[in-house]
């Protein structure tokens, strides 16, 4: 299918827009202070065509054009405001700033552009343009590089940060400026600042930082199997000791060696067993015990069973009892042929129960799928995912607005499912336009062929059970997605969460799903135990009197708290 518009007609070298045609947009209010725009270099974008289908393509244009022409109107206007982003198309890669493309493979973008040439661009995902037009400044790279080869040399082309800073903040005053406004924008660069305000040392872990992987990982993983064995083995306090024992390694801020040992005493929820856990593992790098559960037959049956969705370890032990050992041996047992799930997807219409019948049904998809559900979830894919959600979503109900939560929002380079927490932009109305999306969305993707099971699906519940106000907020959809057969991406079924929250709630929702689960643990019990407050994600109230919190930022969530704001990739509590 042809573009709507040929491509080459939007190329500034071949000069169809005039230099005057570039300035300015509202989208993105920079400084007021005068820039000589007509000065301004645009960043040559080249659109590879291979793997986008025509639609998509055509989109991908008519979005740069069209972002083009309002700038170029504000500009006229005269409102004296600068836009960030200058994007101009061009038809010719060598001459491009910015490749993008839905290839993700080196070697069949190659087959496109010169290996020399692609090592001299940033070649990000559609998803970066779309995004950066949308925020109205060009977005770092880092989330958005398309092939994983190339990423360094597409981070090495990376926007300059402190612009990106202070375009920020510039919003921020704006936005506020805005009666009905709130924020809804990706996460902004971590603050050293912020996290200087945090201590390892803390008894909650949202006052610690905890990255992603910290200097004593390879410990943490050791800590780890024996925590997953209490897990499986129905032994929760033990667990749970474990788990606070990992959480406070992860912010540990150097690798612990002999002369640290002492050191330790001063941090919490090290008893005597973990301390000598510690000394054993400095000592030889290993812990006897976890080598022990690694080695057991039942532990390595029982953590073969709890990867499969639906299945925990009460079910898991259940299945053992009754001499079943191997996953073939369940597949067995319920009949299931792998990879050919053609288990009726769970009714849309009804609420899901936990009835034995609904659970053996969620546990026959697992176990059909586990091969596909077994694989992680790269980064441009999670984006990609949310973004088409959110475009069939934008069928349904305009101004809808999105945050991808879970460890995909931690940093993680690889999820195992994506967790999209979903809103609408009106603070006023919002509340309203979000009540029954989830069902309609959740219908709608169905019919597209992209949700292909529906796991459990649930209407508002409340946040607690004081029934005052419209605290009703949360739906959400536990679902399994696939790619259509001619998508540029595998066709390899995607664990997808779809929650909706009202805008009052939107933030405290994306915070209770961002994890990780202690950081989230360690959240309520600090609202319990120290600010007399109850804090889930469907909301925060303050106990003795019920009063209800609304932020509009996730920085308000933190401060109703009375908490440093944590950065996303600095709660990373679990191992
Ligand atoms: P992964 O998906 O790569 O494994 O990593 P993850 O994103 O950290 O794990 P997840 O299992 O997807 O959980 C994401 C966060 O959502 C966790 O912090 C968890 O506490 C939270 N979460 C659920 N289920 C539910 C739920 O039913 N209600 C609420 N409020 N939060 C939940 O996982
Ligand atoms: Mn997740």
């Amino acid at each position: 299918m042809p573009f709507k518009r040929p491509l080459r007609s939007y190329t500034c070298d071949d000069g169809s827009l005039s230099p005057s045609d570039r300035p300015s947009s509202s989208r993105r209010i920079r400084s007021s202070s005068p820039r000589n725009i007509e000065e301004e270099k645009p960043l040559l974008i080249y659109i590879l065509p291979a793997k986008i289908r025509p639609e998509a393509m055509s989109e991908l244009v008519m979005l740069v054009e069209d972002y083009k022409i309002e700038r170029v109107t504000m500009g006229h206007q005269g409102r004296g405001v600068i836009s960030e982003l200058n994007l101009q198309l061009t038809g010719d890669a060598e001459k491009a700033n910015i490749v993008v493309t839905a290839i993700h493979m080196r070697q069949r973008l190659e087959r496109h552009i010169d290996s020399r040439i692609a090592k001299t661009k940033a070649i990000v995902t559609p998803s970066w343009l779309r995004d950066s037009l949308t925020s109205g400044q060009p977005l770092p790279y880092w989330n958005y590089a398309a092939v994983h080869d190339l990423e360094d040399e597409t981070l090495r082309h990376c926007p300059d940060a402190g612009q990106d800073t202070s375009s920020s903040s510039s919003l921020r005053s704006h936005s506020q400026e805005k009666e009905n406004s709130w924020r809804t924008e990706p996460d902004e660069p971590i603050e050293v600042t912020e996290v200087e305000l945090l201590s390892h040392k803390a008894r909650y872990s949202c006052l610690r930082p905890s990255p992603l992987v910290c200097p004593n990982q390879s410990l943490v993983e050791e800590i780890n199997i024996i925590r997953r064995s209490r897990h499986l083995e129905g032994e929760e306090r033990s667990m749970l000791s474990y788990s606070r024992a990992i959480s406070v390694i992860k912010a540990y801020p150097r690798i612990i060696t002999q002369r640290d040992l002492h050191d330790l005493h001063e941090l919490p929820f090290l008893g005597e067993k973990l301390y000598s856990m510690i000394q054993e593992f400095v000592k030889t790098g290993r812990i006897a015990e976890a080598q022990t559960i690694l080695a057991d037959s039942r532990f390595q049956s029982l953590s073969a069973f709890d990867t499969i969705y639906g299945i925990g370890p009460h079910t898991a032990r259940r299945l053992y009892d009754l001499g079943l050992r191997t996953l073939e041996e369940l597949e067995q047992y319920y009949e299931v042929i792998p990879g050919a799930s053609n288990e009726e997807t769970i009714s849309l219409l009804e609420e899901s129960t936990n009835t034995e019948a609904a659970v053996e049904k969620t546990i026959k998809i697992g176990l059909a799928l586990r091969h596909d559900l077994s694989h992680t979830i790269p980064r441009p894919e999670v984006e990609e995912i949310n973004r088409t959600v959110m475009q069939e979503l934008s069928h349904i109900q305009k101004g809808c607005k999105s945050v991808i939560a879970g460890g995909y929002r931690r940093g993680k380079p690889q999820s195992n499912d994506v967790d999209i927490v979903i809103t609408h932009a009106d603070w006023e109305l919002g509340s309203q336009k979000v009540k029954g999306l989830c069902k309609k969305l959740v219908q709608r993707l169905h019919e597209q062929g992209l949700v292909t099971h529906v796991m459990h699906i649930s209407g508002f519940h409340e946040h607690n059970a004081l029934r005052t106000h419209h605290w009703d907020s949360l739906e959400k959809a536990l679902t399994v997605f696939a790619w259509p057969h001619n998508s540029s991406w595998p066709r390899v079924y995607r664990r997808v969460d779809l929650i909706f929250a009202a805008p009052e709630v939107f933030w405290t929702a994306v915070v209770g799903w961002t994890g990780s689960t202690m950081f989230e643990r360690d959240l309520r019990l600090w609202a319990k135990q120290q600010k007399g407050m109850k804090f889930d994600s469907s909301g925060i109230s303050r106990r003795h009197d019920s009063k209800l919190y609304y932020p509009r930022t996730e920085r308000d969530v933190f401060k109703v708290l009375g908490l440093v704001h944590v950065h996303p990739t600095m709660r990373n509590a679990d191992a």
